[in-house]
């Protein structure tokens, strides 16, 4: 039996360096998520969107602590609810579906997800997203998630960020291409896996995933899969604040999913970035809703 799933809007915008992405997750459901879910077998149920703090009426400007990071005070406040919905929906052994939003909503999905559990993580995303406070050439959070959730420099010891359950080891980042200096340290000294494009050049998609797989489920209880649409190339996935040329064909990104899919280890999924302001005919997002079922199982035979 499949078990059924609950879509989670995380309407932020305040992550990431331009605006318009907290329209993602209305771009996401127009673009027929529940449809597209339900054609994978499963049962779907939606549970809105959280309430999230306009970026507009808020000073970017850290009242205090992790100095550079813009609007900490606000992804603390809207990932505390984030992993609160992720941790219920998962107590009803449902699985949850987050949309952003930008991705430091990832903070809260894996807080969620790894609060009764040893999780692993599957990064799939042009970008690190390792930077820190202190490392960040442009303060923007969606480019911290995966220090904060592990605790890294300035994370360490903040408890609303780290994710209880995870351990670098068993996290693995696909498909990167373009990284900070400081940030490229710290991933080489860190004990996550990475696998750049490179490597997809010259082991293929599927093996790499694989590799990914064995990193993310070895001695845990589940994977969270987080999946920022820049990961994919900007001819196919236009619709995203900081694109990069070289990413995942179509092709390779549906085949990556239903690799996860097969592998039976899934236990929460989010989709980010999509920016619908950027997007031409909504195209990113119906591409999410295609990924997102190929993750939960739906198989075109
Ligand atoms: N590394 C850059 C920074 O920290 C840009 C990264 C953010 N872009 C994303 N995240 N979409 O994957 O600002
Ligand atoms: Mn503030
Ligand atoms: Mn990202
Ligand atoms: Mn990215």
């Amino acid at each position: 039996m499949t078990r059924p799933a609950r879509i989670i809007g995380a309407p932020t915008d305040y992550g990431a360096n331009r605006r318009g992405v907290d329209m993602g997750p209305s771009a996401i459901r127009y673009a027929g998520l529940a449809k597209q879910l339900e054609s994978a077998g499963i049962t779907v149920e939606d549970a809105g969107d959280l309430p999230v703090p306009l970026a507009d009426e808020r000073d970017p400007e850290p009242a205090s602590g992790l100095a550079n990071a813009k609007f900490i005070e606000e992804v603390e406040e809207v990932s505390t609810r984030i992993a609160d919905e992720v941790a219920a929906t998962l107590a009803d052994d449902t699985t949850p579906v987050v949309l952003g939003g930008d991705h430091s909503i990832a903070i809260g999905s894996m807080a969620g997800s790894a609060r009764d559990a040893e999780i692993g993580v599957i990064w799939f995303d042009a970008h690190g997203d390792f930077n820190t406070p202190t490392t960040s050439p442009s303060g923007n959070v969606h480019g911290m998630p995966l220090a904060a959730a592990l605790g890294i420099g300035d994370f360490e010891g903040v408890g609303w960020a780290n994710a209880r359950g995870l351990k670098e080891e068993n996290v693995a980042l696909v498909g990167l291409r373009d990284l900070d200096a400081a940030e490229k340290e710290a991933i080489r000294t860190s004990d996550v896996t990475a696998f750049t494009m490179s490597d997809v050049d010259e082991r293929g998609m599927t093996e790499v995933v694989d590799d990914a797989l064995a990193v993310a489920s070895d001695g845990t209880d589940g994977v969270h899969v987080s999946l920022d649409l820049d990961w994919l190339d900007p001819k196919e996935a236009p619709g995203v604040g900081t694109p990069v040329r070289g990413g995942a064909s179509y092709r390779e990104a549906h085949s990556a999913l239903e690799q996860v899919a097969s592998a039976g280890v899934l236990r929460s999924l989010e989709v980010v970035e999509v920016n619908p302001i950027l997007d031409q005919h909504n195209e990113t997002a119906e591409l999410a809703t295609e990924l997102a079922a190929s993750a939960l199982g739906k198989r075109i035979l």
